[in-house]
């Protein structure tokens, strides 16, 4: 009987390599737990968990052995650590491994928004360039200010990136950090205020819903630019939407949205929003090592041994 249940859409040499070491039962999603037969549940001792639907008490309750849940990402907020601790279940992430991809987009999307990349791409492609002449004229990001919202490990990573740009580098945490001369704002309004570019590297979760609240985008000013690769959830979607669609900020590069991929079709409709289908951790090289970590973490709970990055 298998111990190991690996539950969402994983690429085939994850499949593989999940089927080589732990011979597991797969299924699509979170949903489909329901439909094992009671026997197959009652093994399960280990989830290796993928995707974004969430995996609550309700799931977890149909695993009565269940002892680890191993998540396929740093962002654990589809997995109900409360419910976990309550039914003395583990948690795992994959940290660290992702950070560098994550923050190379968060650059190129800031550079996609401020130097109009996709259209100048589009006036070359579609002939405009022979015919019209010029691209437009579009704006400067070196040398200007941004505030980096959560100096986390992707938020370091990422300001460590601007610095390099000749940026002058604001953050939000919620305590000061050691940094090379960075200005640390306590309060995030201030932060926006402060800044024309603002980079969002929140950690998702009940506790970040909103956080980037319509005060912060009005804070942000009509020049701001909001580049969220965090999760969709940590910005007022609805109040950066409006405030895109008048005028009160001049644009957005976005890696998540609430409910994707079926985002809020008002985006589509928005020139100055660059979109990216979630795509931050989604290099060859690094979605191997977070597979390589997730089943790493599952070999050593089977084992009794000390797992590699626990989160609770
Ligand atoms: C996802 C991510 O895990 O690590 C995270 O928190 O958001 C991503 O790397 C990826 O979408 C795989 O499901």
């Amino acid at each position: 009987m298998t111990a190991t249940l690996v539950i969402g859409p994983y690429s085939d040499s994850d499949r593989d390599a999940l089927n080589a070491g732990f011979d597991p039962v797969l299924v699509g999603g979170p949903s489909e737990v329901a439909a094992l037969d009671e026997s197959t549940r009652a093994g399960i001792r280990a989830v290796a968990f993928k995707g974004h639907h969430p995996f609550g008490a309700a799931e977890m309750d149909l695993l009565p052995a269940l002892g680890l849940v191993a998540n396929y990402g740093v962002g654990y907020d589809a997995i109900d650590v409360d419910a976990a601790n309550a039914r003395g279940i583990k948690v795992t992430n994959t940290p660290d491994v992702l950070n560098d991809d994550v923050a190379d987009i968060a650059v190129g999307m800031l550079l996609m928004q401020m130097r109009e990349m996709e259209h100048a791409s589009a006036w070359a492609r579609s002939g405009e360039w022979k015919a019209k002449g010029e691209y437009r004229l579009n704006r400067k990001m070196s040398g200007g200010t941004v505030g980096i919202v959560g100096l986390g490990r992707i938020g370091r990573e990422i300001a460590n990136r601007l610095a390099a740009f000749k940026m002058d580098i604001h953050y939000y945490a919620r305590s000061e950090k050691d940094t090379p001369g960075w200005t640390y704002h306590a309060d995030p309004v201030a932060l926006a205020g402060a800044v024309d570019t603002l980079v969002v590297a929140l950690v998702g979760g009940k506790d970040t819903e909103n956080f980037v609240s319509a005060e912060m985008i009005d804070a942000l000013g009509p020049r701001g630019v909001i580049a969220n690769i965090s999760r969709g959830t940590t910005i007022d979607e609805a109040a950066m939407l409006d405030a895109l669609e008048t005028g009160r900020i001049a644009g957005a590069a976005l890696d998540v949205f609430l409910g994707e991929p079926n985002i809020d079709p008002r985006f589509y409709a928005l020139p100055n929003v660059v979109i990216q289908p979630h795509q931050g951790s989604g290099t060859v090289e690094t979605r191997a090592a977070m597979g390589q970590l997730q089943r790493d973490n599952v070999a050593a709970f089977h084992a009794g041994a000390e797992l590699l990055t626990p989160v609770n």
